[in-house]
């Protein structure tokens, strides 16, 4: 854990932030316990915006450093991690309709991707509509699902109940995740699961593909 790079993502001192991660990756530190810091950094800034402390351009910034930190580190994990060259399976994934959160999103679509996934990202506030009609052209076996809002719960249910009536459900796995996601929200919008993070969502994949 790097005390220097999480504090200076909670200082808001971007050109620091950024200097320091790129430093600590370039001296070979693991870029997933980089990303790991910046989460822990946005997780004090988020509590920060619920106490009132501070407010929405605080998390614009946050969002910024991390999407230039990510960028740094992406690179990295590709060279670390020996996916396999085979494509393992197809997954759709999106941030439901009415939440534009994409950073964790991007994380996980990232890490199916580079663990040898076919990854058909569909986006940010992405209509119901949207997801039945991935389903029916890229015929994934599997349906990702990010949210970062408490908003975000129904959008999440409207989205597996369109999926069954469009009598596509049975023909894919959805797993959830994001900020407020948990397991009551995976069997609220009837999911099949909750992953916690990337890494949990790489697993479950895995798991649904006969593969761990
Ligand atoms: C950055 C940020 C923003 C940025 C987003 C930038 C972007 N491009 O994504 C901006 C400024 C746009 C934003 C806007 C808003 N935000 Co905001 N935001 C955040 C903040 C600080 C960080 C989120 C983040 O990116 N974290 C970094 C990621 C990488 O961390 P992570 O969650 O650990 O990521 C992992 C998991 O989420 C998981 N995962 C994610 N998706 C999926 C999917 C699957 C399938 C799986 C398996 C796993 C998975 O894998 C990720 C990687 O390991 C959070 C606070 C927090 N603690 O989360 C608030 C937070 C989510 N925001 C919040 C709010 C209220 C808002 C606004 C409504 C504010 C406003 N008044 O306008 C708007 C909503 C806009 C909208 N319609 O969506 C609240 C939500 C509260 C609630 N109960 O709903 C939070 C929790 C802050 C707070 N404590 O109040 N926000």
């Amino acid at each position: 854990m790097s005390k220097e790079l999480i504090d200076a993502i909670t200082d808001m001192r971007e050109e620091d932030a950024v200097k320091t991660a790129e430093q600590l990756l370039n001296s070979g530190a693991d870029p997933l316990g980089v990303l790991a810091d910046c989460r822990e950094a946005l997780g004090i800034i988020g509590s920060r915006f619920a106490a009132g402390e501070c407010f929405v351009p605080e998390l614009i910034l946050a969002g910024e450093m991390l999407r230039q930190i990510s960028a740094l580190a992406k690179p990295k994990i590709a060279g670390v991690s020996e996916g396999p060259r085979e494509k393992l399976g197809r997954i759709v994934i999106g941030t439901v309709e009415g939440d534009i959160h994409d950073i964790g999103k991007d994380i996980v679509a990232f890490m199916l991707d580079v663990n040898g996934f076919d990854v058909m990202d569909l986006g940010v506030d992405v209509p119901v509509a949207k997801f039945v009609e991935a389903v029916n052209s890229f015929k994934p076996q599997i349906v990702a699902l990010s949210g970062f809002l408490t908003l975000a719960y129904d959008p999440m249910k409207n989205t597996v109940q369109a999926l069954k009536d469009a009598g596509l459900r049975d023909g894919v796995k959805v797993m959830i995740g994001g900020g407020q996601m948990d397991d009551q929200v995976a069997a609220y919008a009837k999911a099949d699961a909750y992953g916690k993070d990337a890494q949990a969502g790489v697993e479950l994949a895995k798991k649904w593909m006969g593969v761990s």
